[in-house]
């Protein structure tokens, strides 16, 4: 009988949440062998996902997972999971927390077997140092005897590490074959409605929060000396798109494809067509990475600029062996992309960072190649559970 593990996602907003808990879930099932049930509130949200699934349904079963709508008063299972992994700590449900308080109450000895959960809470990702001293500490929970561990995925061994399916590298590396990967692209993205594209041009994925900075950028890819084609998915700022449209008489070099959002079993292909990929957030910046192609992040806002720390942590990893023709460009251009304060620096700083395409790839590519070395975040997961002590 294969170990039962519950994820719990509640969405906050845009799609990371789902994506993440999506693939995790996904892996653990079809990777590990394991009873995986996802609980999410937001079936709409994780359908755009997985066009497949049915938001009728409270409980459905889709690639070998169980999906079954979180509410806060939901049933607690008859039985406990072995794994209970409370995605970006949103929490368990009331119901369940009494269950369990009932069930484990403190000051018991409860022994390490199957029908003892062991409660994960998966942080956000981050490339923070401080997040190696918090990755597996434990936190039990008040008035619960159960242990309870933080798990931060992370870049580096010290940390939970990066979502990354077993075949996903092989399945890049032979799209991305030399003998195959023109008609690849061509098919795939003339399935997007793309056609006909000029073999000297600069294909650029644009996944991004609206922002002030957007119009700049489109500006600055109009004015560029050579053509640049931007595959664009239908829910990026539409409005901000519309009215550049609207306002922009030359377009000059740049041309915009609105591409449909596709689902997430699709999306690596998207970046893997591209010369360069702006992603955001957390599961479509880690994609790109795996994708081995040029990238800029928009890490998710937070208040206070606080996301610029998260984007200067992250750049210092990816540039200690980069080329030094990068060290200035890609750094200054992720910040003003990052910070709408500067956006009358943009044009600038992209024209800085344009003529650094060939140190761009290599970078790119030799930093996928030293994350592919570590073991991925499921693998982690598992052993970290197999192994707990308390
Ligand atoms: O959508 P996001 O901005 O989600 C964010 C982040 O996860 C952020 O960390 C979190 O704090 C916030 O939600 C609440 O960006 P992200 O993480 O890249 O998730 C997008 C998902 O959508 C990802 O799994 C890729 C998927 N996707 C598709 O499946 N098809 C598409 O066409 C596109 C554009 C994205």
């Amino acid at each position: 009988m294969p170990a039962s593990w519950h994820i719990l996602c509640r969405v906050v907003d845009h799609y990371g949440d789902a994506g993440v808990c999506w693939r995790l879930a996904r892996q653990l099932a079809n990777e590990y062998d394991l009873d995986v049930t996802l609980f999410i509130d937001d079936a709409a949200t994780l359908q755009r996902l997985i066009p497949a699934l049915d938001t009728t349904q409270n409980r459905q079963r889709i690639d070998n997972v169980t999906v079954q709508r979180l509410t806060d008063t939901l049933t607690p299972p008859s039985s406990w999971p072995e794994v209970i992994v409370d995605a970006f700590g949103s929490g368990l449900p009331s119901t369940w927390l009494a269950a369990l308080e009932r069930d484990f109450p403190p000051l018991t000895a409860t022994p390490k077997n199957a029908n003892t959960p062991h409660w994960i809470v998966l942080e956000y990702l981050s490339a923070e140092p401080w997040i190696e001293t918090m990755h597996g500490a434990a936190s039990p929970p008040p008035s619960i005897e159960l242990p309870r561990h933080f798990f931060f995925p992370g870049f580096t061994e010290a940390s939970g590490g990066l979502l990354r399916e077993k075949n996903l590298l092989d399945e890049r590396d032979a799209f991305r074959s030399l003998e195959h990967f023109p008609d690849a692209r061509r098919a795939f993205l003339e399935r997007l409605g793309v056609e006909a594209l000029p073999p000297e041009a600069l294909l650029v994925s644009l996944f991004c929060y609206d922002t002030p900075a957007l119009p700049a950028l489109l500006d600055a890819w109009a004015a560029s000396p050579s053509p640049i084609h931007c595959l664009l998915p239908e829910t990026v700022a539409p409005k901000t798109v519309q009215q550049w449209r609207n306002t922009t008489t030359t377009r000059s070099a740049l041309t915009l494809h609105t591409v449909p959002f596709l689902p997430q079993a699709d999306f690596d292909r998207l970046l893997w067509c591209c010369d360069l990929n702006f992603v955001r957030g957390e599961d479509s910046f880690v994609r790109a990475q795996w994708a081995a192609r040029p990238f800029v992040w928009q890490a998710y806002r937070q208040n206070e600029y606080a996301h610029l720390a998260k984007v200067d942590a992250f750049l210092q990893r990816y540039l200690a062996d980069a080329p030094d023709a990068l060290k200035t460009p890609l750094p200054d251009f992720t910040r003003v992309w990052n910070d709408e304060r500067q956006t009358s620096r943009l044009a600038d700083a992209w024209r800085s960072l344009a003529v650094q395409r060939p140190a761009f790839k290599k970078l790119a590519r030799d930093w996928a190649q030293q994350l592919s070395a570590q073991t991925d975040l499921a693998q982690r997961l598992v052993t970290f559970c197999a192994n707990r002590e308390a």
